[in-house]
Formats: C-alpha cells, sequence, structure tokens
C-alpha cells in the first residue's frame, strides 16, 4: 500500500540488483519523486529508465562487435518513423515484461495505466512510417547492423478531434513531458547548408558558398531485438541555429530579431508534413529532406573513416535505403561530398553512389510523386542542380548507347531537358540507385509496367520485389496475449522469431476444443475493443455482432466511402425487414484525412452522420452500429486489431501499393473481405482462396474502364438499392435535411468515380451477405481464422528484412529456425 512512505522507506527496498529496486531508485533519484507522490507517468518514466540502463549495455556491446568484425551497415534513411509507445516492447524483447508487471502490482499499480502513460511517438502518417519501425525491430532481431535515420519532429502527425461530425487538426506534442529513451547527443552535429552560390577554380574544382545554414543535432533511442542482445540505434536529427545568438544584434537591443533567427532555423524539426499521398511542393519541405539527408549521409562517411581511409569500396560495406524519394536529394549529395570534398571525379561519384544507395518506391499514384520547381530547386541546391545536370548528361549517354530514343530518353531523365521545368525525384533516385524495389508482388510488376516502364527496358535488373512485412512482437505478442499464451502452449514459443512456425497449428484448425478456447481469446479482445469504445465515443456495442474494421488513413482510393455506401444499403434493407433474421453487425472507421483534403474529410462527416441516424433508430437497435474513433494511432491500433472479426481492404486495384493493417489483422485471426490489390494478392495464395474474401475488379479491368473513362450512371440505373442510397445522401436523410452537405461527393461518385465504387459495389454487397452467413456457421468461421492465424507467418518483416539483407544491401544477418 501506498502511505506516506519517507525517503527512507523508499531507499531501505535499494538493495537487490533487482528491476524494481532499480525503479524505485529512478523514481527517487532521475524523476525527484516519493512514492506517495508519484503519478502514472512518473512511474512510467523511472520504468522506462530502468529498462533503458539495462539495454545499453548490449547496446554498447553490439556497437564494439560491428566495428570490429567490420560488419556490414545498413542505413534505413526515412522521413517517418511510425513507433507508437515503446515500454511495453523494449520489456518484452527483454524478457522483463512479467517482472514488470509483478513489480508494478507489488506496488499496487495497474500495469495498463502505467504502460498507457506514455505518449505515442507518431512521428509518421501511416504506413510507410510503420514499415519503417517495423523493419527497426526486425532488423535487431535478425542481426543486422542496421541504424534507422530520420527527423526528431517536435510535433507528430496532429491529433484529431471530431466536432459535429468534421475533422478538426489539434497540435499534438509528444516531447512535452520528455522522451525517457532517447539519449541527446550534443557532440555528433553537422552544418547543413541552403542556397548562395558556386565557385569553379582554374582546375574545375567547385566550391559551393551556402547563403545560410542550420545545424542538425543527433538523439539517438536504442532499439532492441528479440531477446535483447543485439541493439542497433534509430538516430533522429533536430535543427538548431548556427552558432550562438547574434550578440551584436542581442546588444543593440534588438532581441527580438535574435530571437527570430532562432526560431527560423528550429523551424527545419518542428512539424511532420501532414500529407500522406499528397507531396507538399513547399521549400520548407525541401529543407526537411536536404537536412536529414545531408546531416545523415555526413554521419554514416566520418563512421566508415574509423574502419577505412578512402571511399573508394563505399559500397562493400556500407549499404544505404532510401525510405521512398523523401531521401533521394542523397544522390546528388553524395556526389557532391566525394567530388568536392574528396576530390572525386564525377565518374568515379556516381560510380561510388550507384553502389551504396537502393531505393524503395511505395506508390504508383502519380500525383504522389514527389517533383520540384526547377527554380526553387536552384535556389536553394544551387549544387545540387549542377550535379543533376552532371547525373542527366551521363545518364543520357548510356541510354543512347542502350538504343533509346530522345523522346524517351527525355521522359525519363532527372529535368526534362526543354521543359525544364521539374526536378522529379523519382527518375533521380532510380538514375542514382543500385537496386530499387516495390513492396508486393503486383506493385512490382505495376512499377514495371507504368510509371518505371522505360527505365525498366533500360535497366531490366534493377526492379525487385520485396514484399513488405509486420513484426510479430508488437502485432500478436504484445497486442494480443491472450491469442499468443494459446499458440505458446501449443507449439511453444519459437514462433516469435520465426513465425512460420505457426503453420504448426495448422491441424488444431478444425479441433473443436481448440476453436471454443482460440474464439474465447477472440470474445475477450472483443469485449476490450467494445469497452474502448464505449469510453471515447459513448456507443455501446453487441458483441454477438461481426465487428467490421476499416483503419487507415481516410483516402478516395482506400474507397472507405464504398464501405459507408454499403452500410447505408444494409441499413435501408434492416428498416424493410426489421423482423428479418438479420446477422448483427458493428462497422467502425478509424483514421486521419490530411488537412487539405476536403474530399477525404467529407468521407469522415459522411461517416458520422450515417452513424448518427443508425444508432439512433429503435428500428435498426442491435442489429447495426457505425461508430468513427478519433485519432487513430498505433496504440489505438493494437486494441482494435485483436478484437476485429472482418478486415476492410477495399481498395480500388492497382492502387494500394502493398498494405500491411491487412496484414496484421489476418494474423490475428480476422477474415478479410477486399480487393485483389497490393499484398492482399499474396494473402490470398498464403491462405488459400477459400480462407479469404476477395470481390470486385483487378487491376487490368480496372486500367481498362479509367482508361475508356466508363461512367457510373448505367450501372447505377439497374441497382435499385444503390439509386435509393445515393437518393437519400442528396435528399438530407443523413444532413438533417441539408441537401447541399454532399453534393461533391454525388457528383464525384455517381459523374466521375474514378476509383471505381460504383462498378464494385454489388459484388462488395454481395460478398458482404456471404460472410453474414458464414458467421452463423461458427465452427467454420472459427476454422477459418485459426487458419489464416496459421498460414500467415511469411508476413512477418523478419522475413523481409532477412530478403532485402540477402537480396539488395548483401549484408549478414542470423538466420531463422533452430
Ligand atoms: O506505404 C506502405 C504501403 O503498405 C501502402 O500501401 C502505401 O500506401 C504506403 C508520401 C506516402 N505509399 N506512399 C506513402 C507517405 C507519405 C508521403 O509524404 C507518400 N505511403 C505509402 C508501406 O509500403
Amino acid at each position: 500500500m501506498n502511505a506516506m512512505p519517507h525517503k527512507i522507506d523508499d531507499t531501505r527496498e535499494l538493495h537487490e540488483d533487482s528491476l524494481g529496486e532499480s525503479v524505485l531508485r529512478h523514481l527517487i533519484y532521475s524523476v525527484g519523486k516519493d512514492k506517495a507522490h508519484a503519478d502514472a507517468r512518473d512511474w512510467n518514466v523511472a520504468l522506462s529508465l530502468a529498462v533503458r540502463d539495462r539495454m545499453v549495455e548490449g547496446w554498447i556491446d553490439t556497437t564494439r562487435r560491428i566495428y570490429k568484425n567490420k560488419q556490414k551497415r545498413v542505413y534505413y534513411l526515412s522521413m517517418e518513423f511510425m513507433i507508437g509507445r515503446m515500454l511495453e516492447d523494449n520489456l518484452t524483447n527483454l524478457g522483463l515484461l512479467s517482472e514488470a508487471k509483478t513489480f508494478l502490482k507489488s506496488q499496487n499499480l495497474d500495469v495498463t495505466t502505467v504502460i498507457n502513460a506514455e505518449q505515442d511517438a507518431a512521428l509518421g502518417n501511416g504506413g510507410l512510417g510503420r514499415l519503417a519501425a517495423c523493419f527497426m525491430d526486425s532488423m535487431a532481431t535478425t542481426g543486422v547492423a542496421g541504424m534507422g535515420y530520420g527527423i526528431r519532429y517536435q510535433h507528430g502527425i496532429f491529433r484529431q478531434a471530431v466536432e459535429d461530425g468534421w475533422q478538426v487538426e489539434e497540435p499534438e506534442d509528444w516531447l512535452f513531458a520528455g522522451n525517457s529513451w532517447e539519449f541527446r547527443r550534443p557532440e555528433v552535429v553537422y552544418e547543413i547548408g541552403f542556397g548562395g552560390h558556386v565557385t569553379h577554380d582554374e582546375d574545375g574544382k567547385a566550391t559551393w558558398h551556402p547563403s545560410e545554414s542550420v545545424q542538425a543535432v543527433a538523439f539517438d533511442m536504442p532499439i532492441a531485438g528479440w531477446e535483447g542482445d543485439h541493439v542497433n540505434t534509430l538516430r533522429l536529427w533536430s535543427a538548431r541555429q548556427s552558432g550562438m545568438m547574434n550578440l551584436d544584434t542581442f546588444n543593440d537591443g534588438d532581441f527580438m530579431a535574435a530571437a527570430r533567427q532562432q526560431v527560423l532555423a528550429e523551424t527545419i524539426s518542428k512539424v511532420l508534413y501532414p500529407g500522406d499521398h499528397t507531396p507538399q511542393g513547399r521549400e520548407l519541405r525541401l529543407k526537411q529532406e536536404v537536412f536529414f539527408t545531408s546531416a545523415s549521409l555526413h554521419d554514416l562517411l566520418r563512421r566508415f573513416f574509423a574502419n577505412y581511409d578512402n571511399l573508394d569500396t563505399l559500397g562493400d560495406h556500407v549499404a544505404v535505403q532510401l525510405n521512398d524519394t523523401h531521401p533521394a536529394i542523397a544522390v546528388p549529395e553524395l556526389i557532391r561530398i566525394l567530388m568536392d570534398d574528396h576530390g572525386y571525379d564525377f565518374d568515379h561519384a556516381l560510380k561510388i553512389t550507384r553502389e551504396t544507395l537502393h531505393y524503395t518506391n511505395h506508390t504508383l499514384l502519380p500525383e504522389a510523386l514527389e517533383k520540384w520547381p526547377r527554380d526553387l530547386f536552384e535556389q536553394i541546391l544551387p549544387r545540387h542542380l549542377q550535379i543533376i545536370n552532371m547525373i542527366d548528361g551521363a545518364f543520357y549517354r548510356e541510354a543512347i548507347e542502350k538504343g533509346l530514343d530522345h523522346h524517351i530518353i527525355a521522359g525519363i531523365q532527372a529535368i526534362h531537358p526543354h521543359q525544364q521545368d521539374w526536378v522529379r525525384m523519382g527518375n533521380l533516385a532510380f538514375i542514382g540507385s543500385r537496386k530499387v524495389n516495390g513492396v508486393s508482388a503486383l506493385h512490382t510488376e505495376l512499377m514495371k509496367q507504368t510509371v518505371f516502364h522505360d527505365l525498366h527496358t533500360m535497366y531490366p535488373d534493377k526492379i525487385i520485389n520485396q514484399t513488405n512485412g509486420v513484426t510479430p512482437r508488437r502485432w500478436l505478442l504484445e497486442c494480443n496475449p491472450g491469442l499468443s499464451d494459446l499458440v505458446t502452449e501449443q507449439i511453444g514459443d519459437g514462433w516469435i522469431d520465426d513465425l512460420e512456425q505457426l503453420k504448426e497449428i495448422e491441424p488444431l484448425a478444425t479441433d473443436a476444443d481448440f476453436q471454443q478456447r482460440y474464439m474465447a481469446v477472440k470474445a475477450a479482445n472483443k469485449q476490450r475493443l467494445a469497452d474502448m469504445v464505449k469510453t471515447r465515443t459513448g456507443v455501446i456495442l453487441n458483441s454477438d455482432a461481426i465487428f467490421d474494421v476499416q483503419i487507415k488513413r481516410i483516402h478516395e482510393y482506400k474507397r472507405q466511402h464504398m464501405n459507408i455506401l454499403e452500410t447505408i444499403a444494409l441499413y435501408n434493407a434492416i428498416k424493410a425487414n426489421p423482423d428479418g433474421d438479420w446477422q448483427p453487425r458493428v462497422k467502425i472507421f478509424a483514421g486521419k484525412a490530411a488537412p487539405s483534403y476536403f474530399f477525404a474529410k467529407l468521407i469522415i462527416k459522411l461517416i458520422n452522420d450515417v452513424a448518427k441516424v443508425v444508432n439512433n433508430d429503435p428500428d435498426i437497435g442491435d442489429k447495426l452500429k457505425v461508430v468513427f474513433l478519433p485519432n487513430y494511432n498505433v496504440s489505438m491500433a493494437e486494441i482494435l486489431i485483436p478484437g476485429a472479426d472482418l478486415s476492410e481492404q477495399i481498395s480500388t486495384a492497382g492502387f494500394e501499393a502493398s498494405g500491411t493493417g491487412n496484414m496484421k489483422f489476418a494474423l490475428n485471426g480476422a477474415l478479410t473481405i477486399g480487393t485483389l490489390d497490393g499484398a492482399n494478392v499474396e494473402m490470398l495464395e498464403h491462405v488459400d482462396a477459400e480462407n479469404i474474401f476477395i470481390f470486385g475488379m483487378n487491376a487490368d479491368e480496372v486500367a481498362e474502364r479509367q482508361h475508356r473513362r466508363a461512367r457510373p450512371s448505367e450501372i447505377i440505373k439497374t441497382s435499385p438499392a444503390l439509386q435509393q442510397v445515393m437518393t437519400q445522401i442528396g435528399d438530407g436523410t443523413f444532413s438533417d435535411g441539408d441537401t447541399d452537405r454532399y453534393r461533391d461527393f454525388l457528383s464525384n461518385v455517381t459523374e466521375h468515380d474514378y476509383f471505381q465504387v460504383v462498378p464494385d459495389f454489388q459484388s462488395y454487397w454481395d460478398m458482404q451477405r456471404h460472410l453474414d452467413a458464414l458467421y452463423g456457421q461458427s465452427e467454420k468461421w472459427a476454422e477459418k481464422t485459426i487458419l489464416n492465424t496459421a498460414r500467415m507467418g511469411w508476413f512477418s518483416s523478419d522475413r523481409t528484412i532477412r530478403s532485402y539483407a540477402d537480396q539488395i544491401w548483401r549484408a549478414p544477418h542470423k538466420t531463422s529456425g533452430p
């Protein structure tokens, strides 16, 4: 009990070298509180620091070992790391979770409350950033000498509030109470220049004279792999003013002008751009990209020189992975460093660069491909523009040699030689990299056929596929302890770092006792989910209903609007026959819309409008509920995914590069309703057609309809159900009689429907009704659920990382299995 202990009582417990002793010491000496006055966050900080202490030894050890063995290093450059909370992850990987729980209970503390007192580190938008976080875990687990480089944003992705059904963005402030995991490295600091001009001496050697500069300061977080012995580093850069505040200005009394300089410098790492698939052609964004890429390259080269004395063999010892084009400025920056700082000629510098850099593409959406106005680029990076012109020159000669015509070459150079308007970062990254990869089999195939068609003909061996994966530590072991225990009881715990061992539970899929135990775990997870929904929205859920979940960024191509149209049609059907034998359903949505993306915000409003009508209709009762959960983040996903029965992966075929939520759901035993898109295609191959519910057009059919500009009107005419839905949205049924609100929505769907909601609607509806019936056959449903878990092992990000290490990085790693 927390009886008013004084300091002596607290310190008297500090005699054993236990985790608890260390927590108490940190509570007193690091947090500066006694037990009587400590709140959940204080305990969280004390426990985190105690865990961090235990990581440091392995960390220093790993660093020494890699250095001594000259192990090939892998650098993962990413604008985004969607980490979430770290405490449970670190406790788990270090094998300290049960000791920590026992200790917290002995102090009469609620374990969940203490763990949840940590703010999510949400330094990303969605899947791309979360993939980077899963990769950090898997690189440590598989023993890759990997280091992540990114930006220590002071403000991560905005907090989403919902007011009157509309999304409202609020600032996020994750660092307000400090970050227990990070180490500030004031000695690791680089000057990053912008603007200015370039001079050439009589030998032609160039010197760039930037007109402004900021400093990049390193902050490190240790990343422990499973079982804790290999500990890598995530190094995030924070911007600060170069040099001290200008004292002359200060003495003149113009303190504000001096302070302004400081603020301007620090804006570079102030806030994450909240666009997902919406490139921000803004000067500050370009500066952010240059800032972290240049600092990271300088840092990795400095480390290289501790072992080697010249850069000729850089690519033998170092592999750099560019997470999308956001760090693509690495191509001219590395060449610039090699030429201007180390005296290499251009051809040699380009060769070394092309042995070192690799580029991952994450989207084919044309509007999402990064490009910068040439003039802006020249103004901020005059030397880099010169180098890009040299790259284009060299590329032109290669292309001519390979027999390409001028027209085609112009289309794939970094800068179009005649239009001279944009610097196209995808082309630049492709030309400057050794390997280029897509993130699912379908996506990689489409890269070859569409966006990179001509570059692919020129370099037919450059593009390869690396299907995404998810870490089984966070996405099964930690988020679903009930299922983890059940699995471990049957097959041991080898699956935790060798996920394909889940295959061993396959024979139990038809075992009545195992089915019953598996579904009892699912029921408990559904209850936990329902409790959260009640706390956050007040809506009470019927746990006999199918929990049908769509959680991801709100985007037209992801088609949340098709889901809500189907929801309205179901509502109408129930209302027309309230005494029918309806399978109860709960439709759960969560996700953020980019602040400038009006249509996505309108979809959120429509979901909330429909929820208000449906949830309050006495004819409907428990048969249908609609919920929009505000402020979706990693921690919320950890509750939603284990509690879902059904996973919505319904993007227009050809548009979702991979998806990773799809994998997390299936691993946790949700059945998938989805299109033949992204990694769904490979999930189908692994779980088999009878255990995944595929509907709608495939990518070729979609492309054909889009090409033809086929109009949806003909189809709507033949569907009374869809027609009724459209009429209701237009006549104010869901908008208190406001007939204006959804005008844009309706014209989008009924006139253009670029993302093919209308042609896919009927097959989506039919598949939903098929699933209703299947849910009633509880043994069959349980069997399919178990088979999903059993067959998803291949989608571990450990597999993905080993594959990158073998096929791209040529870097050593631990092999899996006994
Ligand atoms: O990357 C994920 C994939 O699983 C998803 O299918 C894909 O949509 C996602 C610009 C992006 N692609 N592109 C982005 C993010 C931020 C930004 O500023 C583009 N995100 C994806 C992991 O491969």
